[in-house]
């Protein structure tokens, strides 16, 4: 399908108009970025008529994959019937209820409340806001510093720039005080000899020490993905999380888990914190609650937190325009429903998931350039190593994934690259056939990178 102007045309209006996310503007215009124009289901096609089978969910957000005519008949009712309005000053409107109820009915009972936002970054912004204000109410406002991880990725905006521990996010100045960082658990990149089940343990204990270094009385939450999304789809070791959990309530410091990527069926279960077995104290979500159709994100609290604000917190000094839209509620709740009553994230847990597992294992279990494969239910990545015994990664391991991307495109098929890890994402709605044409064009464009690098 192509639409009636040229790419080229559309890449010159578009280096002439806009700043691109993470990417060196000037080679980008250079190279001029693909066009897309349409979805469905896994595919995606440009404006030149390639078509793509998209192993991405976009960006991990398209849980329902592409063309759902269900969530656009949503956003076209409520349009019709009331396409704005707000939460504020003593209103609320039915979307938003149904919304929640569905949602709560979907989440582990000790959870009660949402504060709703456009995106998981100002669901991360509204975070620090809202513990800070809890431990104020409770009278320790001293207790404010937010414990992050390095490599950590909780969004774009200011304190969500500061919450992550991308280094090169926060020398475009991107930090912000009473924030501090513990080192993540990417077990692969461990240069000693422990086991993953120490090396979890050592890097859950890592919390321990700086809240004692910080002081317990000044630390007021930890917050971290339950398995790393954009830092390259690290899946912490077993023992990881029970530690982190021990340790947190051990020093009254909030349990804070962002489920922007996990969240929504993506493991398997409802939510990443079920499958790795920890009870957070609050959630952030975005992406996968309306399968990316409409922006929509949120923060979930613990009734214990809710509690306290309501019964005691008085005026909540927070609102944003769009908190609740009833489009967007409308789009999640017809979102929430197709991935409950279709079976979807029982599927991805009982079906589908292992599937993709299974042949991942199978196609790259002994692959020269693949020194370890994590993953569960719809999420994996393969870890691109020099040897896989010794856990040596390529000293250019950037350049060789990203390089496999690139190909990946060739062949008709997105991955995501980070450090050395292919990432992959895929809507949780797959067939057997979509699953198997991305793992056989991730071979491809594994192999043709394998041959390049002089490893076939
Ligand atoms: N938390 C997590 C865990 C995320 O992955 C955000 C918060 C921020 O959400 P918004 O809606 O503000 O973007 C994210 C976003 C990638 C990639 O390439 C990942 C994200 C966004 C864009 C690209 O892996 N995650």
């Amino acid at each position: 399908m192509t639409t009636s102007r040229e790419t080229r045309d559309y890449q010159a209006a578009d280096a002439a108009h806009h700043i691109h996310a993470f990417v060196d503007q000037k080679a980008l215009n250079d190279e001029g970025p693909r066009v897309m124009v349409r979805g469905e289901r896994l595919h995606l096609w440009d404006n030149d008529g390639r078509r793509y089978l998209d192993g991405m969910s976009g960006l991990w957000c398209t849980n329902l994959g592409y063309g759902r005519k269900d969530l656009n008949t949503a956003a076209s009712r409520q349009l019709e019937q009331l396409p704005y309005y707000n939460m504020f000053f003593h209103t609320t409107h039915p979307q938003v209820i149904e919304l929640s109820e569905l949602l709560f009915s979907l989440l582990p009972g000790h959870y009660s409340h949402a504060i709703y936002t456009n995106s998981g970054s100002e669901a991360n912004e509204v975070l620090i806001r809202t513990v800070r204000r809890y431990w104020q109410v409770l009278g320790k406002p001293e207790k404010k510093i937010m414990i992050g991880r390095w490599n950590g990725y909780h969004g774009s905006t200011l304190a969500a720039t500061a919450l992550g521990g991308m280094k090169f996010m926060h020398e475009m100045g991107g930090m912000i005080p009473d924030i501090a960082h513990i080192d993540e658990p990417y077990f692969f990149a461990h240069e000693g000899n422990l086991t993953p089940a120490e090396f979890g343990l050592r890097a859950a204990q890592q919390l321990e020490a700086k809240i004692l270094e910080l002081g317990a009385d000044k630390v007021a939450g930890f917050i971290a993905e339950p398995f790393q999304g954009a830092g390259g789809m690290i899946f912490p070791p077993e023992s990881y999380w029970p530690e982190i959990q021990r340790i947190c309530r051990k020093y009254d410091v909030l349990l804070c888990a962002d489920e922007v990527i996990g969240g929504f069926g993506r493991t398997g279960e409802w939510f990443a914190h079920e499958y790795f077995g920890f009870e957070p104290d609050t959630l952030s979500i975005a992406k996968g609650l309306t399968s990316g159709y409409i922006p929509m994100g949120g923060l979930i609290l613990s009734k214990k937190m809710a509690d306290v604000l309501v019964e005691q917190g008085g005026v909540f000094a927070h609102g944003l325009t769009y908190s609740g839209h009833p489009v967007a509620a409308a789009v999640a709740i017809a979102n929430l429903k197709a991935l409950r009553d279709e079976g979807v994230v029982t599927r991805v847990k009982d079906d589908i998931g292992p599937y993709l597992q299974q042949c991942l294992r199978e196609v790259f279990g002994s692959h020269p350039l693949v020194g370890d494969i994590q993953g569960t239910g719809m999420v994996a990545a393969l870890q691109l190593a020099e040897d896989k015994a010794t856990r040596k990664r390529f000293a250019n391991e950037n350049d060789i994934a990203w390089r496999c991307r690139t190909i990946g495109f060739e062949e008709g098929v997105i991955i995501r690259s980070t450090l050395g890890r292919m990432i992959m994402a895929p809507a949780l709605t797959a067939s057997r056939e979509e699953i198997d044409e991305l793992v056989g064009k991730t071979l491809k464009a594994v192999d043709r990178t394998a041959q390049e690098y002089g490893r076939l």
